[in-house]
């Protein structure tokens, strides 16, 4: 493919492909990250304060992709917390790695819904909005339900 697309090549082109050598330099690219989102829900919170909510989301592309933000109605704000040990700390992405699954749950990386606009009831159901940076489609909102504060996926 060199030379002949000389001139050619846009900006947004160039950058595609310069992402895709960056991952090995052979000649067969790697699938662009595609993403879905589910088996999501929100333990029921005990305050106002915040909520955790834990999906699943899956890439089925050959390249990483990562969870850069999250909005919900619930939330005045939501920050995205990884968990080590029995602490947890904010951080500014999350890997979807290629090929894999980010499983977000209990003791693992979460969403912290900030603030809530109101203690939730066991059975609303809440909208949650992910971006993603390096994936298609780069917006994904899923509607997870308020499970019991004490809910635990598969017993
Ligand atoms: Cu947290």
């Amino acid at each position: 493919m060199a030379g002949a697309v000389t001139g050619a090549v846009a900006g947004g082109a160039a950058v595609a492909a310069a992402a895709v050598v960056a991952f090995g330099g052979s000649s067969s690219a790697a699938s662009a990250a595609h993403l879905s989102v589910t088996a999501g829900y929100i333990p029921r919170p005990l305050l106002t304060d915040e909520a955790a909510a834990y999906v699943t989301v899956t890439n089925s592309g050959g390249t990483a992709a990562e969870l850069t933000s999250a909005s919900s109605p619930l939330a005045t704000y939501v920050t995205l917390h990884t968990s080590t040990g029995t602490t947890m700390r904010q951080v500014t992405a999350l890997t979807v790695p290629p090929h894999g699954r980010l499983s977000l749950g209990l003791g693992a990386d979460h969403l912290m819904l900030e603030r809530l606009t109101h203690k939730p009831a066991v059975g609303e159901t809440v909208p949650l909005t992910l971006h993603f940076a390096h994936a298609a489609p780069a917006t994904v909102t899923v509607t997870v339900p308020v499970r019991p504060t004490t809910y635990q996926p598969g017993g």
